[in-house]
């Protein structure tokens, strides 16, 4: 059967009066802007440093799969860079490392409804693995959320408010200290800006100097039992994409320039703690 012009333009009205019935043609999920700082990667520039991306030890897929203590949620997880160029940008917008962004309802705090990994640029910018957009939570219904950052050895915060999302992009900046967060002392502040408390080697959402299985036991035992440190030395510098690398510069050193032991002292400093054996606590729920 021919159809004529006519009968053509009268399908197209059919077809786009479905199609706003049934919003066919909207973005669908939940989309975050969200920005956060990792106290370990922060340099004294204001960005985050990008060693891991530079030296080639980036992970093409998100890491979290494969670390103990580790659920998605959701649509989430085995998120993966499919464009080479993506870890080629330099610059603010180059990528530091692979983050977790979850969604969790005013009703259920401890389970999140969604989980995405997600790729963390210099400035703080939390992008999907186009290295640019906002990250998509595709089957998340337009709701009333808490939104949760997390790092593999960082402690993960949460906003104490529950925020209105939709399809339309809604910027969640954690490095802003009027940003209200859940718990007590949930993360650094740098003065102008926070930062996620560095230093949860094992990932056991607390960062400890003293006690059985202690963080920075977890650095000393890494650099001693590296492969390659026949002798056993102290000062040995194991290379790669490593837990126990705090400082996110793509070594693990417990002795010598730019250890990643040092600055676990800072978090017991900074979280008033009175005690070496106290342990600064995630707080989310
Ligand atoms: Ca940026
Ligand atoms: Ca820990
Ligand atoms: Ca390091």
């Amino acid at each position: 059967m021919k159809i004529n012009c006519l009968q053509k333009i009268y399908l197209l009205l059919i077809f786009l009066l479905l199609a706003a019935c049934f919003n066919l043609s909207a973005h669908n999920g939940v989309l975050v802007s969200a920005k956060m700082f990792l106290k370990g990667a922060l340099s004294g520039n204001g960005l985050m440093r990008d060693d891991l991306r530079s030296k080639g030890f980036l992970p093409s897929t998100e890491p979290y799969s494969n670390l103990a203590n580790f659920q998605y949620y959701g649509d989430g997880g085995g998120e993966t860079v499919s464009n080479p160029a993506v870890f080629e940008v330099t610059g603010p917008n180059a990528i530091v490392d692979w983050v977790i962004l979850e969604l969790r309802s005013p009703n259920a705090l401890t389970t999140p409804v969604a989980t995405h990994a997600a790729l963390l640029q210099r400035d703080g910018d939390v992008v999907g693995v186009d290295g640019v957009s906002p990250v998509h939570f595709l089957t998340a219904a337009p709701g009333q959320y808490h939104v949760v950052v997390r790092h593999r050895n960082h402690l993960g915060v949460m906003s104490a408010e529950a925020l209105s999302l939709s399809n339309v992009p809604v910027v969640v900046d954690f490095t802003d200290p009027a940003l209200s967060l859940y718990g007590t002392n949930p993360c650094a502040n740098n003065g102008t800006t926070r930062s996620l408390w560095f230093g949860d080697v094992n990932r056991d959402k607390k960062v400890s100097v003293q006690g059985p299985g202690n963080d920075f036991l977890l650095v000393f035992t890494h650099v001693l039992y590296a492969p390659g440190n026949t002798s056993f030395l102290l000062n040995f510098i194991a290379q790669g994409y490593s837990q126990a690398d705090t400082n996110l510069d793509g070594n693990v050193i417990y002795m010598g320039p730019n250890n990643d032991r040092a600055n676990f002292y800072y978090n017991v400093i900074a979280a008033n703690c009175t005690y070496l054996n106290c342990s600064v606590v995630e707080q989310t729920p």
